[in-house]
């Protein structure tokens, strides 16, 4: 019939603000009818289980176009959630498309057959890879939206830079550029969806928060959810944002407070929100059946408000189009979606052997990158003028860790570095009287006033938002460097490391990754230190594939190690013990800007022949402490191992040296059960039977947290003495 649009084209064409033209309102109605029949077409085939998971925008298409047709696709960035279907329509992702991530397919582009159905992902639209996760989303565009604009105001931060990571980030940025996030009013209860609102407010970003109110969480009531039932109360007085709220199953409502939000955010004046009042037509999903705690009259309700036929009703009203032209657009819409599914259905299943493929970038290994040498430069060589922390002399883990952030960030203007307390002084005015905090154990001290506020900053005290934003940077092509500032206040972040941060790579089928650098000091013999100031757990993420986990026992791998986490491609969680901070053991003088040390690398930090010790952190000092006793007074000649990189770990250093002694304990300050060391030790157990002489042993705490009293501390924590014993056994056995 001519009139309609492709929905694989995207509209680049800017919609008018006076009325919408004829043409306009009949690209609209065909975008919100294609999707309701992809969605149709995907519950039937779901029915006869071609797919296996279906959940659609039903009641949302009237919200999303509008949403879709204000902005600029590949141009504006786009954090959608799960039932967004209209929304990518319209922004240009294809019906096979869809269809392809509904049967898992090969070539599904999204993330090759390794996610649900409708979470979204274009490089080429500028969708961001999207999790089942309520709301994480919000802080990831947060960071990208603080990317843009960091890229905008330094665009010599975009070049391409060959020898580590940038060599594999594309950048791109408009000044102008807005940051679309998404979510349904249930899922606004969430922490993370507040500490957007935070951040957004406080940067004035350009981010629109996108409310999809449908009235249920699954089966619970917006009133359960958000007191008053109104999130656009509640978020009122949230500074600097402009806010909408319509008619979201009317599409020209929509378009406009779109068109009037992304202009505000355009204009640099800060972030919008926007909240759409939608029906769900159909149940949650289709393991969902609403029936079950909906009544009719409601259901009958929702029904009136149908966003397709009360267009419909529209068109046909004001003459636009006769029904006779509406069941032709109808039926090449029908016929488009049952083209689409026929061609996914018959599209190659993506092939086992692919299954390993970007848990770990592909391009650059940081177990044999080439920026990796261990070779020390000349100590004292090219001392910056960072912090006093450089120079000749023995220098501490703190010192050179404090010079490698130095080094890098002068080397590699997209490093930025923020947490709580971190910067020197947040009020620039105090900054030039004051000697500067730069975090509660002066890592980062002096960053701030040598790179600028820009680039070293403060966040908000919130665990999930550090992370969070960061994934956002990152997937942007920046490096951030984010401190947590203790180890025992993690686990608010931990959804976004586990979920987001380190499956990033993975469930988009490497199309996008969040190379962030996770700075977390840990760990208790502190002499008080306590239950929250004392905790280990690393085994915890080391069970988490995509992440790297870095524990350095000295200064020297401290600075080479955090090099190598920098300039790699993968997220990296570089944990630093509090205690060897500032010892005298492993202090070592400064080894230059290009020092680095390859993960997945064990060394020999004391050699030996009659068993061999593995471990790391802050038991390497311990175990060599009883390694010299065991030899002085028994003449064992033990060989101690520091692992230094936990997650990848160097089992062959492991198997050569148990080869040659035929005895092993493994050692960690972490609780004992479930611990670090039992992965290893199983392991030696299952492939190594046959070299051992003896059962391996494992050391580690007590199975308790760390308690405050000094004397219980010391004895919940494996000291030099427990090691002894262990060696003393082993080699009697
Ligand atoms: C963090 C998290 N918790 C729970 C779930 C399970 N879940 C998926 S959707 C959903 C309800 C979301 O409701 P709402 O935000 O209103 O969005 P709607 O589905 O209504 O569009 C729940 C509880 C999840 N995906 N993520
Ligand atoms: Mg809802």
């Amino acid at each position: 019939m001519g009139l309609a649009v492709s929905s694989a084209q995207a509209p680049m064409t800017a919609y008018t603000t006076g009325s919408l033209s004829s043409q306009e309102l009949i690209n609209i109605y065909r975008l919100m009818y294609l999707s309701r029949r992809i969605d149709d077409r995907e519950i039937f085939l779901k029915k006869q289980q071609k797919t296996f998971f279906q959940i659609s925008a039903a009641g949302h298409e009237a919200l999303q176009v509008g949403a879709a047709l204000a902005l600029r696709p590949g141009y504006d960035w786009f954090f959608p959630y799960y039932r967004d279907r209209a929304l990518c329509l319209a922004l240009g992702v294809t019906p096979t498309d869809m269809f392809l991530q509904a049967v898992g397919a090969g070539t599904d582009p999204a993330s090759g057959g390794r996610q649900m159905p409708t979470h979204w992902s274009s490089r080429a639209l500028n969708i961001v890879s999207t999790s089942s996760s309520t709301a994480t989303q919000f802080l990831h565009a947060v960071g990208c939206a603080e990317a843009g604009r960091y890229f905008t105001r330094h665009p010599e931060a975009a070049d391409k830079v060959d020898g580590d990571y940038r060599a594999y980030r594309d950048v791109t940025f408009h000044g102008d550029e807005v940051v679309l996030a998404c979510i349904g009013e249930g899922s606004t209860s969430q922490g993370e969806f507040w500490e957007a609102l935070n951040t957004a407010s406080n940067r004035k970003l350009p981010v629109i928060f996108m409310i999809e109110d449908n009235g249920y969480a699954i089966s619970v009531p917006v009133e359960v959810n958000t007191p008053g039932g109104n999130i656009s109360r509640l978020v009122a007085n949230f500074p600097n944002f402009h806010f909408e709220e319509m008619d979201g199953t009317d599409p020209e409502a929509s378009l406009r407070a779109f068109q009037r939000a992304a202009e505000y955010c355009r204009a640099g004046n800060g972030p919008a929100f926007v909240h759409g009042h939608c029906i769900r037509v159909y149940s949650h999903s289709q393991s969902d059946d609403d029936k079950l705690y909906r009544s009719a009259a409601e259901r009958e309700a929702d029904a009136m408000r149908d966003p397709i036929a009360k267009l419909q009703m529209r068109l046909l009203r004001e003459g636009i189009l006769t029904a006779e032209q509406i069941n032709a657009l109808e039926k090449e819409a029908e016929h488009e979606a049952a083209e689409a599914a026929e061609r996914a259905l018959e599209a190659p299943l993506p092939e086992i052997a692919s299954i390993p493929l970007h848990v770990y970038s592909e391009d650059l290994d940081p177990i044999r990158a080439p920026f990796t040498t261990e070779k020390a430069q000349e100590a004292g060589s090219n001392p910056g003028k960072s912090a006093g922390s450089k120079g000749s002399g023995a220098k501490t883990m703190a010192d050179l860790i404090n010079a490698c952030l130095s080094d890098e960030m002068r080397r590699d203007p997209r490093i930025i570095v923020y947490g709580e307390d971190v910067a020197d002084a947040s009020r620039e005015d105090a900054l030039s009287e004051v000697k500067g905090k730069g975090g509660v154990f002066k890592l980062t001290s002096g960053l701030q006033k040598e790179f600028g506020s820009e680039r070293v900053f403060n966040s908000p005290l919130a665990e999930a938002n550090i992370v969070g934003r960061a994934v956002g940077y990152a997937v942007r092509g920046m490096k951030p460097i984010v401190e947590i500032q203790f180890f025992d206040y993690i686990w608010p972040a931990v959804h976004q490391i586990h979920n987001e941060l380190a499956l990033m790579r993975w469930r988009s089928n490497g199309a996008w990754a969040a190379p962030v650098v996770l700075r977390v000091p840990i760990g208790g013999y502190l002499t008080g230190g306590a239950i929250y100031h004392s905790q280990s757990g690393e085994s915890i993420f080391t069970h988490i594939p995509g992440l790297r986990v870095v524990f350095p026992s000295n200064a020297l791998d401290a600075n080479g190690l955090l090099r190598t986490a920098i300039r790699c491609d993968d997220p990296v969680l570089f944990l630093e013990h509090k205690r060897l901070y500032r010892e005298s053991y492993g202090r070592a003088p400064y080894p230059g800007p290009d020092f680095a040390i390859p993960f997945g690398k064990a060394k020999v930090v004391r050699p030996g022949k009659h068993m061999t010790l593995v471990t790391y952190g802050a038991l390497v000092p311990r175990a060599l402490q009883a390694a010299q006793i065991a030899s002085r007074e028994k003449g064992i000649d033990v060989e101690v191992i520091d692992l230094r990189t936990l997650s990848p770990y160097d089992w062959d250093a492991i198997a050569a040296s148990v080869r040659k002694t035929s005895r092993v304990i493994v050692a960690h300050e972490d609780m004992l059960s479930w611990g670090y060391g039992a992965e290893i030790a199983a392991r030696i157990a299952d492939e190594m039977f046959d070299d051992l002489d003896a059962p391996v042993k494992r050391i580690g705490a007590m199975d308790t947290f760390v308690a405050y009293q000094p004397v219980l501390e010391d004895a919940i924590l494996p000291q030099p003495d427990k090691v002894l014993k262990a060696i003393r056994e082993l080699y009697a056995y």
